[in-house]
């Protein structure tokens, strides 16, 4: 059986970025504008005005300060309140698959090996652009890759889901190496009008090269990587393809994003963390002397807490690292964000978590070990 090994994971950034006081000026201005559009009706009791949304308490709530978006402007835009993009033509490579490729480019360079060792391409993301041909597979051509490619959807937990699948196709020798890409256009589906969402989610994509060990030099042992759903209501996006066989019609806002953010947060935290201790002892890993914790970012809160059980004290920001100040939540990609962008001080032999949480619910843990 072949040790699965993280050869090099890549990184693609949208170049537009949104504070979240730029965020709250938009969001207010349309409040203002419904508000007096429907001032009749709410002074007849008929409709709730709506409330102002504030940059202090998304920062106080949620730890984020801005997000990287595909497209700023019709987000900012009032009279839009969603981001502006364009249709392709069929020969055009779609945004998904573009973004993917352009993380995906990244890891394989990092990586430096042979892009005709890779037996398999998976897009494992929290929204796909269309249901066919496969996101997954567009990204295979364009990179002319051989083998199978396919498409999955865990949500926040995508790409955790994604490299165990990687990993098992390693170690019972389907590939030799796989390209795991997790584009995620979450602005596409946030419902920017919703002050108790607006401000959660960011775009981005990142790549994960994925090999037995004959073809990684260095990069990191997967020592387990194990996987958990318990069905939830508490996050939803009811959109799918039969919205438009719905007699009464299709409906708005639960074909967005939509969840219960306090319960989220009072049930997820303790199954995370039972989870992580659970999968550490049976691998004979001590958690308290985990190196780093690379994990799903939700939520400061959410990871301060998971990150003083696991490790038994308070971690240092060295340890548990934050990327979502920048980024938001960028579902399936937050956690290896913060792992692309954390890893390179770690001495041969030391070991860290990746791990995801969210809709289904859904989480993964995967412990690496620098080689
Ligand atoms: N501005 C000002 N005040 C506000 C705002 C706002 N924008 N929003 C809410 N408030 C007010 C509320 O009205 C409330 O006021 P009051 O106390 O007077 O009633 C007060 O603030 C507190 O509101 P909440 O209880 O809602 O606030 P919380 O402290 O719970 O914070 C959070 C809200 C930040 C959402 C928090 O609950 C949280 O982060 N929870 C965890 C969520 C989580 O991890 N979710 C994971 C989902 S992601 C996932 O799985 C991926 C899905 C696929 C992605 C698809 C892309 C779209």
């Amino acid at each position: 059986m072949s040790q699965p090994v993280i050869a090099a994971t890549g990184l693609y950034v949208p170049p537009d970025s949104i504070s979240n006081n730029e965020l709250v000026a938009a969001f207010n201005d349309y409040v203002a504008a419904f508000n007096a559009d429907h001032a009749a009706d709410i002074a007849a009791g008929k409709l709730t005005p709506l409330l102002p949304s504030s940059a202090d308490f998304i920062e106080k709530a949620s730890g984020i300060k801005s997000r990287h978006v595909v497209d700023k402007t019709g987000i900012l835009d009032p009279k839009v309140m969603r981001p502006a993009i364009p249709e392709r033509s069929n020969d055009e490579l779609s945004l998904l698959a573009e973004m993917a490729v352009l993380a995906a480019r990244d890891a394989l360079a990092r990586w430096g090996g042979d892009v005709r060792d890779i037996g398999a391409v998976i897009c494992a993301a929290s929204n796909m652009q269309r249901p066919y041909p496969a996101i997954a597979i567009e990204v295979q051509n364009a990179l002319g890759v051989s083998g199978f490619a396919f498409d999955m959807n865990v949500a926040c937990s995508s790409a955790t889901f994604g490299i165990k699948t990687a990993a098992d196709f390693i170690s019972s020798g389907s590939a030799k190496a796989v390209l795991v890409v997790n584009p995620e256009i979450c602005s596409g589906h946030l419902n920017f009008c919703d002050r108790d969402s607006h401000f959660i989610f960011g775009d981005v994509a990142t790549a994960i090269v994925v090999t037995d060990e004959t073809l990684a030099d260095g990069g990191w042992s997967v020592l387990g990587a194990r996987l958990k759903t318990q069905f939830s209501n508490n996050i939803r996006n009811n959109f799918g393809f039969l919205n438009r066989c719905a007699p009464e019609g299709i409906g708005a806002a639960d074909k967005l994003f939509v969840q219960e953010g306090r319960k989220v947060f009072r049930e997820v935290v303790p199954m995370v963390i039972d989870m992580i201790i659970a999968h550490a002892v049976d691998l004979g890993v001590d958690p308290t002397r985990l190196t780093r914790l690379w994990l799903h970012q939700a939520n400061i809160n959410m990871n301060d807490m998971i990150g003083r059980k696991v490790l038994d004290r308070v971690p240092t920001p060295q340890e548990n690292v934050i990327i979502l100040d920048e980024f938001a939540n960028t579902s399936s990609a937050g956690s290896i964000i913060a792992f692309h962008k954390a890893n390179s001080d770690f001495a041969v032999g030391e070991t860290g978590l990746i791990c995801s949480f969210g809709a289904g619910y859904s989480a993964g843990t995967v412990f690496v070990r620098k080689r």
